[in-house]
């Protein structure tokens, strides 16, 4: 299979679909995973027939070491020449200031954001340094760069992403591989629905009165940055809608 491969992880939606749906379109196989398997297989048959290219899409929750160890380490001989890792999948879960937040939603958010970002890295790097080459764009937020109200720990499971971003660039920097963490600011996707666990009118007031960014414009950037030559790396890539100027300030109508 002689084609460029990417990883996508959560890629059942929202930035990780449209990310497999651009790669796709310029020719890319595709691994996608993420845990509702239906809707894997529902992209993974669309992107096979539009685009002639070759999907494997692949089940597991990113929280589970061992599922993560044994999907990726695990990776047919002819997948294993992974170009570009998008570490995507991630969640924030409640809106709710320190002293209210529930310790269980911290948990997930740290289990998947955090600690899935770094099983599956630690899956796939090995397969990078063997070639010496490598791409690995991890999705953080403008949430990682100013901490907001009643944003507290998913603020900091971004906050995580950018240092282990930076970590990664360092510590991999002997076998070429290039570290992008693009830190996208509010875009209207299943975020805020899960966020809000199912609040359809709480998630719809996060987008009013301006227009957020969209699933693609996330996909356009990640594909620019692995598009670049091979001297050049996007190390660290703030992008807001411009209504936007970071976590904290918004121009709305109304
Ligand atoms: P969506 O809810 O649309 O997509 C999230 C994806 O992550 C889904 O495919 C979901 O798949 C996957 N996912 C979540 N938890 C797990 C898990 N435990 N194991 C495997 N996959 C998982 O949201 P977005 O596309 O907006 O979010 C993608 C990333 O972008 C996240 O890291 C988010 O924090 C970040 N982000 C989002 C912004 C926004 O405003 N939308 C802005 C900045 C960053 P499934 O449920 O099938 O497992
Ligand atoms: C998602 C954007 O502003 O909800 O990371 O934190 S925000």
């Amino acid at each position: 299979m002689p084609d460029n491969i990417i990883l996508i992880t959560g890629a059942t939606s929202g930035f990780g679909k449209a990310i497999a749906e651009k790669f796709a379109a310029a020719g890319w196989n595709c691994i996608i995973t993420g845990r509702r398997n239906d809707r894997l297989q529902e992209l993974a048959a669309h992107l096979t027939t539009t685009y002639s290219i070759k999907v494997l899409p692949l089940c597991f929750d990113v929280q589970q070491r061992d599922a993560v160890l044994q999907h990726l380490g695990n990776l047919p001989q002819q997948w294993q020449q992974v170009d570009v890792l998008v570490n995507n999948a991630g969640l924030a879960l409640g809106r709710d200031t320190f002293d209210t937040a529930s310790l269980d939603d911290w948990d997930t958010m740290i289990d998947t954001n955090v600690k899935g970002l770094l099983y599956v890295s630690k899956a796939i790097v090995p397969l990078m340094i063997q070639r010496k080459k490598g791409h690995i764009i991890n999705i953080g937020s403008t949430a990682a760069k100013e901490v907001y109200p009643a944003g507290n720990v998913y603020c900091a499971t971004k906050s995580a992403v950018d240092a282990i971003s930076k970590a990664q660039r360092i510590d991999l920097l002997p076998y070429s591989i290039k570290v992008t963490a693009i830190h996208p600011g509010a875009a209207d996707t299943d975020f805020s629905v899960v966020r809000f666990k199912g609040d359809e009118n709480k998630a719809g007031n996060v987008y009013e009165g301006y227009e957020p960014l969209h699933a693609a414009d996330i996909a356009d950037t990640a594909f620019f940055c692995a598009s670049l030559p091979a001297h050049v790396c996007i190390n660290d890539l703030v992008m807001t809608c411009t209504a936007q100027a970071n976590s904290l300030f918004f121009h709305k109508n109304g």
